[in-house]
């Protein structure tokens, strides 16, 4: 049969090629590449060890989990400081709870599209899994842009998102939380309308604020994880961060705390971004820096070509950072930010590790140069975990009404990371070579799987 002849129901075989698997995903998903490209990366992985296992195939697992259980769109509708009327879109995709509750960010950005947040909630569900925490995966936002906005129109804006939103999300249900565009500021505005609405103090929401519930180590969780990740995959070459110079992109929430714990642990982190442009320090990021970012991207609300003029730093306006010689790159902005040929400048240029903080930031052209050059490649869905695994210990805490230290949660969080590492090779073995990629999928998978196997067929 030729592909063009498929159709949904000769798809029902028990045992379909890969091949067969993606066009029949991809007649299903039109004008979503960037969750055809989450899912190809997946499947490419992982369809040798279903072959193996034909209990997964029988079962149709891979067709159950690329349909998401449900995924809601609702007009988000505010009014500007000028008066006029505003109209946004609001979604949340709720993909898959066989495991938990659904966990994931929301994303406020003006690029969100179905087709986005559903390629971040598919990485989340096997990100979640790998955690080995009992979370779900979802995602949601909404092309709201907050730049530019003031305070009291994007507390308008996260008032009526979440008055639609509470209705679909609970403690045991849906627990929401930050991505690009959604921080601090953010949290505190869809908690304080959640509450308002449910009458009723919860954990519902996590990345909340010290004083009302939040947990230590949050904000630094998914910069600091993503950077005890980097540290282990260099462990297995006998190989540490320290004096190891760094590229890292970005300069909210991931970005800034990669520098952070780079810098305290002895590397050099050389480059931050923001979406205009890059700005070098080719003596490293030293605390002071550090700490004028954060203020400029977390209170002023500035552009990084600002800290550039502070010091007197060289701005490369609408510039990545990948053409900077370097021994890692720490990718933290956002999808597909690394292609091809940034790959081959990064290994051309001596990079021997990437980590990365976002989700997809690397391209399936630039996944195959780094694995190609067997360089360490640590892909989002691994390193970037530590996020949501504090999220989940913060719903811990929330449930137990209690509070870990910052020690605690420290030492929980590098538990974790370690044991995604440990996940990652224990799967992802090819002779002398971590294929880091496969070795997430599968472990992921295989948790997630098995919960839906024993539910039956729901
Ligand atoms: P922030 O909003 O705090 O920062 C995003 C940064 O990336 C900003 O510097 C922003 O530049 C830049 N950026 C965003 N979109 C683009 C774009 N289209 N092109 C170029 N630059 C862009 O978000 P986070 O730091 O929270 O998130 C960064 C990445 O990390 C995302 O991929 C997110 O999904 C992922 N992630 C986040 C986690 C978290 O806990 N927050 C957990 C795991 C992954 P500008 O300031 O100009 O907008
Ligand atoms: O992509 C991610 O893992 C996040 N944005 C964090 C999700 C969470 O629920 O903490």
């Amino acid at each position: 049969m030729m592909p063009s002849e498929l159709t949904r129901d000769t798809m029902e075989l028990s045992s379909e090629s890969l091949h067969a698997f993606m066009i029949s995903l991809k007649q299903r998903n039109p004008g979503e590449p960037e969750f055809i490209q989450a899912v190809q990366e997946v499947a490419e992985s992982l369809w040798p060890f279903l072959e193996e296992h034909p209990e997964y195939m029988e079962a149709q697992i891979m067709r159950r989990l690329t349909e998401p259980d449900r995924m809601v769109m609702f007009r988000v509708s505010w009014q500007d400081d000028s008066g006029k009327i505003q109209v946004n879109r609001g979604y949340r995709i709720q993909f898959n709870g066989a495991i938990g509750p659904y966990k994931g960010g929301l994303r406020f950005h003006p690029s969100v599209n179905l087709g986005i947040l559903k390629f971040l909630a598919f990485e989340q569900i096997l990100k979640n899994s790998l955690t080995g925490l009992p979370m779900g995966g979802g995602k949601g936002g909404s092309d709201f842009d907050p730049k530019g906005k003031s305070d009291t129109e994007v507390m308008k804006f996260c008032q009526s998102f979440m008055t639609e939103l509470a209705r679909h999300i609970g403690t045991n249900v849906d627990v929401p939380a930050g991505d690009i565009g959604v921080g601090s500021r953010e949290i505190g505005y869809l908690f304080g309308q959640y509450r308002r609405m449910e009458n009723e103090f919860t954990g519902t929401i996590t990345g909340k604020g010290m004083e009302y519930g939040g947990s230590f180590i949050r904000s630094e969780a998914t910069g600091y994880g993503c950077v005890y990740f980097a540290a282990e995959m260099l462990k297995t070459r006998d190989d540490s961060l320290a004096g190891k110079r760094c590229l890292v992109s970005g300069s909210g929430n991931v970005a800034q705390y990669t520098v952070e714990k780079l810098l305290e642990l002895g590397a050099i982190a050389l480059t931050v971004s923001d979406s205009s442009g890059t700005v070098l320090v080719p003596e490293g990021i030293d605390s002071e820096k550090l700490a004028f970012i954060m203020d400029l991207k977390n209170e002023r609300r500035g552009k990084i070509k600002e800290f550039a003029e502070k010091y007197d730093l060289e701005y490369r306006p609408g510039e990545k950072p990948w053409n900077v010689p370097c021994d890692i790159a720490f990718p933290s902005a956002t999808q597909n930010e690394i292609d091809g040929d940034d790959a081959r400048n990064l290994v051309a240029n001596g990079c021997i590790a990437v980590s990365e903080g976002a989700n997809m930031p690397t391209t399936a052209a630039g996944v195959e140069v780094f694995q190609k050059a067997e360089i360490l490649f640590g892909p989002g869905k691994a390193a970037n975990a530590g996020g949501v695994a504090v999220s989940g210990m913060e719903m811990t805490q929330n449930s137990l009404r209690l509070s870990w230290t910052r020690e605690e949660l420290d030492l929980k969080l590098r538990d974790i990371m370690r044991n995604i590492h440990e996940k990652c090779v224990s799967y992802g073995r090819e002779g002398e070579y971590v294929n880091y990629v496969k070795g997430a999928n599968i472990a992921g998978f295989v948790k997630v799987a098995d919960a839906m196997l024993a539910h039956g067929v729901v």
